[in-house]
């Protein structure tokens, strides 16, 4: 099968290569598609090496699926010209995921919505997929009322720009800025743009795309949202609010049992999920899991996930996967 990697020299796009290389996703051929300054340029996958064509030459060469990690304005603009020609496109980006029309998809929660009509899948947000995995699970057992989640969110969410950023101030060498302040030896607390209601994009992301992949808009979220440091993962501390009860050892066997989770959760011998553990996995690690004793029905966890692969590149083959299986492409 042929496949447009849109993006493919940014970090997500080349972790969407290697993603696809590694899970032997059954391709004949990648058509790499990067703005215009990287035209020409060479990408290898699987040994073999691509040159970077324009987003023209991409359709022209009709790929089956076109997966987008290029920002929201390249996705509005090229992904209805790629599904025009009838080339499924999975977007990274959040430009079309609380469209009505689109679907918004974490395959391990809602694959199923998925069907020949789809000509453009949302991909979620990396903080919100982690976050979807272990709530969705629990909200079928026991129906989640209220979230409340801070974020400890990776540099590598902003992308190579602010990984580089980290390294020069660790190295004490001036160079481009792509936060406002400082962020080694610091924590802050602006994720994307602010909007009017004073929380910042990524949180309303976290609260809107939530409902919809879960399919319940009576969950009630907030989410406050930090940068720190690290490279390998986001990580979120997470208080659930259910309308039943729950007991704390059927919880961890409804989570042990859903795919994709991974429980680290033996405080005596201080196992719980960190991004130096999750770096490079595709699972979600949840540890911590204890009752919040201050209000009935309600459960702490800690959710950590590799956001470059679960909350990005992995999560977009994995829809992929789907529709080759479900013989909605072929
Ligand atoms: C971050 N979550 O860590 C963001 C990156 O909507 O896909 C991904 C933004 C998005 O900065």
């Amino acid at each position: 099968m042929k496949i447009a990697v849109v993006g493919a020299t940014g970090l997500v796009g080349s972790k969407m290569l290697q993603v696809l290389e590694e899970r032997n996703f059954p391709v004949s051929e990648i058509i790499p598609v990067a703005s215009e300054k990287s035209i020409g340029k060479e990408i290898t996958f699987k040994n073999k090496k691509y040159k970077v064509v324009s987003a023209d030459d991409a359709i022209a060469a009709k790929p089956a699926v076109a997966i987008f990690s290029a920002g929201g304005g390249t996705s509005l603009a090229l992904a209805p010209k790629f599904a025009e020609a009838g080339i499924t496109v999975i977007d990274n980006s959040s430009a079309w995921r609380m469209d009505p029309s689109k679907k918004l998809v974490v395959p391990e929660v809602n694959a199923n919505v998925l069907t020949k009509e789809d000509k453009i899948i949302a991909n979620p947000n990396c903080s919100t997929i982690q976050m979807v995995l272990v709530l969705n699970p629990l909200h079928q057992k026991y129906k989640i009322k209220r979230v409340v989640v801070s974020t400890y969110q990776s540099v590598t969410g902003t992308g190579v720009k602010a990984v580089q950023q980290m390294e020069n101030e660790r190295k004490n060498v001036q160079g481009e800025m792509a936060y406002k302040y400082p962020i080694d030896k610091n924590a802050i607390p602006q994720i994307d743009v602010f909007l009017e209601n004073g929380y910042t994009k990524e949180e309303m992301k976290m609260v809107n795309e939530t409902r919809k992949i879960i399919g319940d808009n009576s969950i009630q979220l907030t989410a406050t949202c930090v940068r720190i440091p690290v490279i390998g993962g986001h990580s979120e501390s997470v208080n659930i609010e259910f309308e039943n009860d729950f007991d704390i050892d059927e919880v961890k066997k409804i989570l042990s049992a859903s795919p994709g989770v991974v429980i680290q959760d033996d405080i005596e011998n201080f196992v719980y999920p960190m991004p130096l553990t999750a770096h490079e996995k595709d699972e979600t690690f949840v540890g911590r899991i204890r009752r919040d004793e201050s209000q009935p029905n309600t459960l702490n966890c800690w959710i950590v996930s590799d956001n470059l692969r679960k909350g990005a590149a992995t999560n977009a083959v994995q829809i992929a996967e789907y529709l080759l299986e479900k013989g909605i492409i072929s």
